[in-house]
């Protein structure tokens, strides 16, 4: 017999096939850089749902940034990801209704180029993060980023070295999330250059690496009122 989770996820599911979403457009500092600009763009809108596959890097380009330009930044600029279900802003919900769970930030410095750059290996350092955040009613960093025309933003720390680097913003959604795998991973890479900056040799993790199917923000019942939420991965570093 199946569980009434089961049965929920089969009818979530069924229901939201279509209803995925990805990173489409980058601010920096305010100004809006255009639709799929420096952003390696993935074919279509699928989430990624293994944590071990090397689709959870960048999602399912192969790692390529061939033929992606690259954004010159200044340390300490503030950047905003924006994310939709389908192309571009038509008016639609950028996140579609069940898809609840955290969202993050990860950036690699690139030895030679951006464009040239596969990130394998422990080169991924946390920058941001945002879970769940209020426990009554039960509100997720994806509420805001909805709500919000499906932006999110986060401050590119002063002490990191210039250089070439991938910014990696990610949400998790939840709402299959019972049994592995179920969440789903949706992943935008962008390709930067930030000029100035400092001399930090900050943490850094594999991606993928850093999560594993059991982690108890990966498999996890987000109808059961939860007191707490552990996002994935390591600990935020902010300069
Ligand atoms: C996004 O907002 C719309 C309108 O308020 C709502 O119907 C939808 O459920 C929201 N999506 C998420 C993931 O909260
Ligand atoms: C909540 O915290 C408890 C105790 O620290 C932990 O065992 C549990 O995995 C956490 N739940 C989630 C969903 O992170
Ligand atoms: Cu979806």
């Amino acid at each position: 017999m199946k569980t009434l989770a089961a049965l929920l996820a089969t009818a979530l599911l069924a229901q939201q096939t279509l209803a995925h979403f990805t990173m489409q457009y980058l601010w920096d500092n305010g100004v809006d850089q255009g639709l799929n600009n420096y952003i390696r763009v993935p074919p279509n809108n699928n989430p990624v749902t293994d944590v071990t596959s090397t689709d959870l890097t960048c999602n399912v380009n192969d790692l390529s940034g061939a033929g992606v330009s690259t954004l010159s930044i200044a340390a300490g600029t503030t950047i905003t990801f924006e994310w939709h279900q389908h192309a571009q802003r038509t008016g639609e919900d950028p996140i579609a209704s069940g898809h609840k769970g955290p969202v993050l930030v990860y950036l690699a410095k690139a030895p030679s180029t951006a464009a040239t750059f596969s990130p394998a290996g422990a080169v991924w350092t946390k920058i941001y993060q945002s879970g769940l955040l209020t426990v009554t009613p039960q509100t997720w960093a994806t509420d805001v980023v909805n709500a919000t025309g499906g932006k999110h933003s986060v401050t590119i720390p002063k002490s990191l070295p210039a250089g070439e680097y991938l910014l990696r913003a990610e949400i998790i959604a939840l709402h299959v999330a019972f049994t592995y795998p179920g969440a789903q991973f949706y992943i935008g890479c962008a390709q930067v250059k930030i000029t100035s900056g400092g001399t930090a040799n900050p943490p850094k993790v594999a991606i993928p690496g850093a999560y594993k199917p059991t982690d108890p923000g990966i498999t996890v019942n987000i109808y059961n009122n939860l007191l707490n939420y552990t996002i994935p991965g390591p600990a935020v570093w902010t300069g």
